[in-house]
């Protein structure tokens, strides 16, 4: 069938909008109509090459829609089902996912690769076969993807919503609530305050930190950031350190997530800074994949016990997360039309990005109808 998607020819280019060429679905692989892809940051990153792809390649992973085909053998869904994807598959067979670790799925290896799991291409253009977004490809009006990406949700909730729970919402909540393990009291640090930071703000406050500080440059961020449950606001790592020995009367923070747009290796010693003794700094922004360089001081994690962890999808797991924070909407605990700046249409792709440079999108979303 034909459809339409942006696709980004080379790195530093645009995306261009055009017809693509899609097959049906083999074995395992669901055929998806979308209705709506957020615009993570990460899809920029695959744009200036701070994250690898293999180019031509389709954009795109915080998407929702309606499953139109299933090929042989599919049993996770059936055609009408409304889906969420998870940006990182899960095989559900793997020593990750069988210990509960779904988020570092070994279906993760191909991520980068962006074919189907059988290494072919379903999605073609100009004669060339393309590659899709982490095996997703969100930014086009139909998609083919394997089941092990798809999660079936309610009908009830608008899929312009659900989206972002495929990247920013589960990754930011699970930042805090997984990956740093916010207490009930605890001090928190959030830094960046995007469609992930805003989330680590929610989880944090859902699970019960006293004081939230929320760390961005942008004035519009700083202002957005009470909506979410910052209690704080601070326009720099410098300014928040200030802040925070005030507020905590010296003791800084439990936790620091860092959810900046890009990461840099250079402010680590100043992050490191703003958490307590046995403080758990969370890193949960790419850094450019080249970039080996850190200023750290290592004294902090021997003599004050402080800690530096990773985190990939806020450690969550795709099948039990997605649904529960679908929940947390519906019971008006989880605020989702507020992450929501601006909609674009696809063929305003680019526009979208620019926005989102400039500061003025906690999230934009593409709606395909
Ligand atoms: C990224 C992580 C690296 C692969 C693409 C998605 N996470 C969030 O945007
Ligand atoms: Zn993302």
């Amino acid at each position: 069938m034909q459809t339409e998607c942006a696709v980004l020819w080379e790195m530093h280019e645009a995306w261009t909008v055009e017809p693509v060429e899609l097959d049906p679905p083999r074995a395992g692989e669901v055929l998806v109509r979308m209705v709506a892809s957020g615009m993570c940051h990460s899809d920029e990153h695959l744009r200036t090459g701070d994250l690898p792809g293999i180019y031509p390649i389709i954009g795109g992973h915080e998407g929702a829609g309606v499953v139109e085909e299933v090929g042989p053998g599919v049993t996770v869904v059936a055609p009408g089902d409304h889906v969420v994807f998870g940006f990182i598959p899960a095989c559900g067979q793997c020593p990750s996912c069988a210990t509960g670790h779904s988020n570092v799925c070994d279906l993760g290896a191909s991520l980068m690769v962006g074919l189907q799991l059988d290494g072919t291409s379903r999605h073609h253009a100009r004669g060339q076969d393309l590659s899709t977004m982490v095996c997703l490809g969100t930014f086009g009006r139909h998609t083919v993807v394997n089941q092990a990406s798809c999660v079936k949700i309610p009908e009830d909730i608008p899929l312009e919503l659900a989206c972002l729970v495929g990247c920013g919402v589960t990754t930011g909540w699970g930042s805090a609530v997984y990956a740093a393990g916010v207490q009930p009291g605890d001090n928190v640090a959030v830094i960046g305050v995007g469609g992930i930071g805003a989330n680590a703000i929610q989880g944090a406050r859902l699970a019960g930190a006293e004081r939230i500080f929320a760390i961005d440059p942008v004035v519009f961020k700083q202002e957005s950031a009470p909506r979410f449950g910052a209690t704080h606001t601070a326009a720099s790592v410098e300014e928040a350190f200030e802040l925070i020995q005030k507020e905590t009367w010296g003791r800084m923070c439990d936790k620091v997530i860092c959810t900046m747009g890009v990461g840099s290796g250079q402010l680590m010693a100043s992050i490191m800074a703003l958490a307590a003794k046995r403080g758990r700094v969370v890193v949960t922004n790419i850094h450019p994949a080249l970039d080996n360089d850190v200023n750290l001081n290592l004294c902090d994690l021997t003599l004050m016990e402080k800690q530096i962890v990773g985190t990939i999808f806020g450690s969550a797991n795709i099948r039990y997360d997605i649904p529960k924070l679908l929940e947390l909407y519906r019971q008006g605990q989880l605020d989702l039309e507020g992450l929501v700046t601006t909609t674009y249409p696809l063929e305003d792709i680019n526009r979208g990005y620019e926005d989102m440079l400039a500061g003025t999108n906690i999230r934009g979303v593409l709606r395909f109808e």
